[in-house]
């Protein structure tokens, strides 16, 4: 495919020019912005991944910054997931949905005080939504959509290398929780998350002027522990079963086709949008759900296409959203949604792929 011509619509980055200096050779789109997708190829930077560190620019997780007397109130008007309990300090990954129950995005929530919090969002132009929600419901807040870019540090010596840079206190954040760490007089986020399965954390770059001196920080002190570039990685995040919004889910399906059903709590989350139309779901359970496909043959292509699923007798029952080679899996790892008729775990199945007809294996656990 040819390339992406640079011009203001796609944003670059606090990173960029270090994403550039470390040999990205693949891009896409993300919120309007660039994200590398791969350095090497897909298969050595997953193989990197799993036994090192990688430093990923994912400014395109943009934050939208809300802030005021209503913003508690507010999140909880976005969200089927009870936010009762958060605590300033802590992520939660909660599903946005319409008044259909379809899903919005799905982002990281950060609680960063009582009444101010970010949403990183995913694929999809939730600050128009969430501004539109504020306009209608004449809640008193703020938003926006701030100066802070998400760079996240992922991989087994994570830890290693962040208490290199930030001090030993880092390898105290828990899961989902973040800390506040001194970087050239300035506080920044620091939780332990990220969209890998690998671990790691992401540090919320607040200022673009930081970046560079960060990222060039970032990768003296990672010399030894065999630090590179990464991003997101399609291989690594379909074996894990890490969904992303547009591919693997859209407004058409609701969270608990997404399996996202335990961050759905219609009982207490009054007054959410979309509650009214996913309470018949929540007590029936829906007609479809993302399930992980192990399909069978060569390695496949990557694919910007939806694969049917069929049965034997060429009856559709359901797509494959995303897919690729695992070489560590020996076998092409695939996303999908599956109708109920055959969703079970073992389930023959079969996939129209682009070369013919493939045999595959409906799973209820991902790889890893
Ligand atoms: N980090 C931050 N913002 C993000 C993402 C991220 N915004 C966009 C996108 N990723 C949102 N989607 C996801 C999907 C999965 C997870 C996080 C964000 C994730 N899931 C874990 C899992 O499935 O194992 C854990 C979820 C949980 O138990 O709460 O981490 O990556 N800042």
């Amino acid at each position: 495919m040819a390339s992406i011509v640079p011009s203001r619509r796609v944003r670059r980055t606090p990173f960029t020019d270090g994403v550039t200096a470390q040999g990205v050779k693949g891009y896409t789109v993300y919120n309007r912005m660039l994200l590398a997708t791969f350095f090497d190829s897909f298969h050595y930077d997953c193989a990197h991944l799993k036994e090192h560190v990688q430093v990923w620019d994912v400014s395109c997780e943009r934050q939208i910054a809300v802030r005021g007397p209503d913003a508690k109130s507010l999140m909880q008007v976005l969200t089927p997931r009870d936010l009762r309990r958060m605590v300033v300090g802590q992520c939660m990954y909660i599903p946005v949905v319409d008044e259909q129950g379809g899903m919005l995005n799905d982002p990281v929530l950060v609680k960063l005080a009582e009444d101010e919090y970010w949403i990183s969002i995913a694929d999809s132009d939730l600050l128009l939504w969430v501004k539109a929600i504020v306009q209608g419901y004449d809640f008193n807040v703020e938003v926006w959509e701030p100066d802070v870019s998400p760079l996240a540090i992922q991989g087994p010596k994570a830890d290693d290398l962040m208490a290199r840079v930030f001090g030993e206190e880092i390898r105290d954040v828990r899961f989902f929780r973040y800390g506040k760490f001194q970087y050239q007089n300035r506080e920044l986020v620091i939780a332990r998350s990220g969209y890998s399965k690998q671990g790691g954390f992401e540090i919320y770059v607040d200022g673009s002027d930081i970046g560079m001196p960060l990222w060039d920080e970032l990768f003296a002190a990672g010399e030894e522990f065999n630090v590179r570039a990464g991003c997101p990685n399609l291989i690594e995040r379909i074996e894990g079963g890490l969904l992303s919004y547009g591919n693997d889910m859209t407004s058409e399906n609701t969270p608990y086709e997404c399996g996202l059903g335990k961050f759905c709590n219609l009982e207490t989350a009054i007054g959410s949008i979309g509650r009214g139309a996913l309470l018949p779901q929540a007590l029936t359970g829906p007609s479809q759900m993302i399930r992980a496909i192990d399909i069978a043959g060569e390695a496949t292509p990557v694919s910007d296409q939806a694969w049917p699923i069929v049965t034997e007798g060429g009856n559709k029952i359901g797509q494959v959203t995303s897919v690729t080679r695992s070489f560590e899996f020996n076998t092409n790892v695939a996303i999908g949604m599956v109708d109920a008729s055959h969703w079970v775990d073992g389930t023959n199945v079969f996939v129209e792929a682009p070369d013919g007809r493939r045999e595959a294996v409906v799973k209820e656990k991902f790889w890893i």
